[in-house]
Order: C-alpha cells, then structure tokens, then sequence
C-alpha cells in the first residue's frame, strides 16, 4: 500500500494503535470527567492573560470579547439555542450556487461544500489552522445573524472526556446534546481512500467502533445530510467529490481505541507546550486532529463531508483553543508562525496541478467559500480583522 511510502504519516498510526502515549493520572472532578492538569491550565491561564493585555486598539475591548465555552460548562439554554440555530440554517436555502454541487440543499451545506472542496488543500497542510478559524467564525456568525443565535461557539472538551466520551454532555444522547453513538451494525475495519491525489490508491485507515449505523437520540436523530460521503474504500468516479445528492441519516461509530489513552490531557499538554510551530502542527495532526475524527466516526471521519455532522464544529473549536493557547504564550512571535505544505502532506493534486505543494506562506490566499478568499495571515489573529474572542 503506497501509505507506508510516506513516513509522516506514520506518526498517526504509532500513536493510534500503540496508544503510545498514557495519561498522567488525575481527579475525577465533581461534574464528571478528568480534571484539566495544573501545566495545562497555567498555560491556558498565561494565554487568557496575554490576550486581554493586549485588547484595545483595534474595536476588540476587555468588555465585548466574545467568550467561547466548552459544551460541558455553558447552560442548557445556550445549548437548547444553539441546537435551534443549527436546525434553523438546516432549513434556510443555500446561498452557493447549486450547479456547483446538486447535493447542496441548505445554508450547513454551503459550509459542509468548501470543505469538500478545499479538503486536500487545507489538511495535513499550512494552512490547516487558519483555514478553520475562519471557518468556524463564518458558523458562528451565521448561526447568530441568520438564526438569532445569543451565545458564542462552544467547544467539545475532548481531553476531559477521554476515557468515556459519551460521560460529556456532547455525546449523552439528551435533548440538549449532538446525540449518542449509531445503532451498533456489525462491520470490519476498512481503507478510505482519498480522491484528487497526484497518488492514486491514498488510503487512510478506518478502525470499525461499536456503531456504525443511524444515531437513534437526540435533536439530530431524523437529521437528514445530503452531500458526501467522499472518502470511500474505493473512488466512485461518477461522483468522486460527493457532490450528487445522497440523502440519508447521520451516522457515527465511536471507537474508544481513538480516544482513551490518546485524546488525553497529557497531550493537549503536549500540544499546547510545543516549542516550535512545527512541532504544534505535527502534534495537532498526530495525536489530535485524525482521532478526534475518527473517534466519532462514519460522517465525521470522512476528512471531506466530515461538517455534515454538525458536532464538526465544537470539534474543531477544541483545536482551534489548542493553537490559541499555543500562540497566546507569545503573540508576538507565534501569532503568525505557519508550518507546512501548500497540498495534503505536499502531495500534488490531480485536478489543479497548478496549486504547488510546495510551502505555505501567511500571504496566500485561501478560498473559504461564498467568495471569501482572505489571506492565510487574516486567519492567525484571534482579536483583529474582525475577530474578537478568548477561549474559557
Ligand atoms: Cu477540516
């Protein structure tokens, strides 16, 4: 298999199924979960610290910063409103044009079709990070200017829950949640092989957790998705990017192998305790970002119509407050530190071979969609360029 040819991406596979890394022990905390470890909080301390110090110039103030919580630790009316505004963009028309993609049927699949769109181009790449800061930000003004939303993006608390996702009040199946796991369908693990690689047969792994079928709880339970999926055992040429409508549930397949003993406090210490820029992105790749999806599973651990499950963004809020931490040790230096390739792993493309998969710089552009191409720089700064928010 040409995977074994490239050795960065090893690094996943090490970690995921060695489960090389183990959690320090830690309390258990009275609201359920691991409690946040003293290094990482006084570096999410330092970070909260350095943020609001440096409020003022610019519209961004101490006293209209937006505030982005964890699911966990927000109150049911927020998460009841929040629900409502996901549902509410579900029933809104989209606003790209639909002879781009037939399945495109609501204001979600504007955003679940760039990144289809953009998946080979903002993963495993430079511009992973800034890609979906701004992304996220497009969701949370959508949700608050389209829909009435109040609050502000919330965040999965991923490490806290590592040793039983479904104790999160993300995953318990209320009203008030993304609802549990897909009714449990027997099946084997299997390759997803990526489309629009220069190599033809990439493939990523797929573990087989203990779902696999439609969720059966809570306010998306008769959700219906229509784009994807795209990442399949084998490229379907007839509708290779998922972009034919295909209506159907929403689907997940938790698989713990992912998540205990990797998606731990130990390292998003790691992480965020990072030395170089570098290091915090291969980190975020490798112990992060792949298991986090691949946690969830099915629609969400297809790397291209992965938003189609709308936990997609508390997912990647988490990593986005992960880079911030990161950056908020030293803004200076860090806000805009970028690291990697212009492709996925700076493999070249099938279908824009003119895209060089060489070294992402902060002055290219990036295509978020809906014609927003900011430059990658515009998506580093959490208080300019009209963002304004500190992750709790
Ligand atoms: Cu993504």
């Amino acid at each position: 298999m040409r995977l074994l040819e490239i050795p960065t991406l090893l690094g996943i596979w090490i970690v995921l199924l060695s489960r090389a890394v183990v959690a320090r022990p830690a309390q258990r905390s009275n609201e359920g979960g691991i409690t946040m470890p003293s290094e990482f909080k006084t570096l999410q301390d330092t970070y909260q610290k350095n943020i609001r110090a440096s409020l003022g110039s610019n519209g961004c103030t101490d006293s209209n910063i937006s505030v982005r919580k964890s699911w966990d630790e927000t109150d049911d009316a927020t998460r009841t409103d929040y629900i409502r505004a996901v549902h509410c963009l579900a029933s809104r028309p989209p606003r790209t044009n639909t002879s781009l993609a037939g399945g495109i049927v609501n204001r979600l699949d504007d955003f679940t079709y760039i990144h289809i769109n953009q998946t080979n181009i903002i993963h495993q790449s430079g511009y992973l990070l800034p890609w979906h800061r701004l992304f996220l930000w497009d969701m949370e003004n959508a949700l608050r200017n389209e829909c009435g939303y109040k609050g502000h993006l919330l965040y999965w608390d991923i490490a806290r829950f590592s040793e039983d996702q479904t104790k999160s009040r993300v995953f318990d199946g209320s009203m008030t949640s993304f609802g549990g796991n897909g009714v449990p369908e027997p099946h084997s693990p299997d390759n997803l092989t990526i489309p629009g690689l220069a190599i033809k047969d990439f493939q990523l792994p797929m573990p087989a957790g203990t779902g696999g079928g439609c969720i059966t709880d809570g306010p998306f339970k008769n959700f219906t998705i229509s784009l994807g999926p795209v990442a399949k055992p084998v490229i379907d040429y007839s509708n290779e990017f998922g972009y034919e409508p295909n209506h159907r549930c929403l689907s997940r397949d938790f698989y713990d192998g992912t998540s205990k003993g990797v998606l731990t406090w130990a390292n998003a210490t790691k992480i965020v305790a990072s030395d170089t820029i570098h290091e915090l992105r291969t980190n975020i790749e490798n112990l992060w970002h792949f298991n986090s999806h691949t946690y969830i599973g099915r629609e969400a651990a297809d790397p291209f119509s992965t938003p189609n499950d709308p936990v997609f963004y508390l997912l990647h809020a988490q990593i986005d407050r992960l880079w911030a931490i990161w950056q908020g040790q030293d803004l200076q230096n860090r806000t805009y530190a970028i690291d990697g390739n212009r492709t996925f792993f700076g493999i070249p493309l099938d279908y824009a071979p003119n895209v060089p998969p060489s070294l992402a710089t902060i002055n290219d552009t990036m295509e978020l969609g809906l014609g927003w191409r900011p430059l990658t720089k515009e998506g580093m700064p959490m208080t300019t360029d009209g963002r304004c928010y500190i992750y709790e």
